[in-house]
């Protein structure tokens, strides 16, 4: 049975846990200027959501401050602190829940750890300069993904041989770079990263043989809510994708997968546990 410590609190990943996505990007909820500053009201709205998030029954909430949207441009490190260490603070203070942090940057990641987050996710796998040594520093889980590029570039023409090997060899490869810098493997958690560098066959492959990146020996996180892969088969806007991304839900679940990143918690909530009831033959 595996148990994931974060920070003081427990995942137990002998069941599905879902992770509630909180953006506190500029374009997510305020006017897009460029230079952010918190106000007072984003930072309740951010926790506001959040809370309504765990009363939907997420167990993990992930704060993501750097829109890693395609084509999106870069942040600087300061503005990526100053948006996602005020929320987490608040959030750590005020409710029950795994905190999460979306970050590639090993500033954020130190800090973070000091501030009590209980997770680092990185879309880059800790490839960033610095990144690594600050993870192993802090005795949080890191979930790795895999990219295919960059989000500058990424949806530009990604090409693989086999995406379901060449997913599972740079995944693998990232765990041993890991457990070589001091990072115990049962830290370790892994996500074939849907919508980053790939075309809709190379989403749709990588979910329908989720189960093959069960052999990498660590829990797989899925995410796939609202993406672009559902807008393609359903032919909808990103805020009509919710039926479809409960689909890759129940598949990603019966596949194996043990965290599910989305947007739409209640939702999800219900569709994990009658996928799990049914598999389990039993509640
Ligand atoms: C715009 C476009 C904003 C795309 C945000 C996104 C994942 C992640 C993201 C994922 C893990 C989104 C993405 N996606 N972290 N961060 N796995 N571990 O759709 O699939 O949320 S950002």
């Amino acid at each position: 049975m595996t148990q994931l410590q974060c920070a003081g609190r427990v995942l137990d990943l002998s069941k599905t846990q879902v992770m509630g996505i909180l953006n506190v990007t500029p374009d997510s909820f305020s006017d897009g200027g460029h230079l952010y500053q918190h106000s007072a009201l984003s930072i309740d709205k951010a926790l506001q959501h959040a809370q309504q998030m765990v009363n939907d029954g997420a167990t993990i909430v992930d704060i993501g401050g750097e829109s890693t949207r395609p084509g999106a441009a870069e942040v600087s490190e300061q503005e990526e602190m100053d948006r996602v260490l005020p929320v987490l603070e608040r959030i750590n203070a005020e409710i029950d829940v795994v905190v999460s942090i979306d970050t590639s940057s090993a500033k954020l990641i130190s800090e973070s750890a000091k501030l009590g987050a209980g997770l680092i996710n990185d879309v880059r796998a800790l490839g960033r300069e610095a990144a690594l040594e600050a993870a192993a520093k802090t005795d949080l889980p890191i979930c790795l993904m895999h990219m295919q590029g960059s989000p500058a570039t990424m949806q530009r023409q990604p090409e693989y041989a086999d995406v379901v090997s060449e997913v599972m060899d740079f995944l693998d490869q990232q765990l041993s770079r890991c457990v070589a810098a001091g990072i115990a493997k049962q830290r370790l958690i892994v996500d074939p990263g849907f919508g980053f560098g790939k075309t809709l066959q190379h989403n749709l492959q990588l979910l329908n043989r989720l189960d093959k990146l069960l052999d990498l020996g660590v829990p797989v996180l899925s995410g796939t809510s609202r993406k672009t892969m559902v807008g393609q088969v359903l032919n909808r806007e990103a805020d009509q994708r919710l039926f479809g991304s409960l689909a890759t839900v129940a598949l990603a679940v019966e596949r194996g997968a043990k965290i599910i990143r989305v947007h739409d918690v209640l939702a999800t909530v219900d569709m994990v546990r009658m996928t799990e009831a049914v598999l389990k033959e039993g509640i």
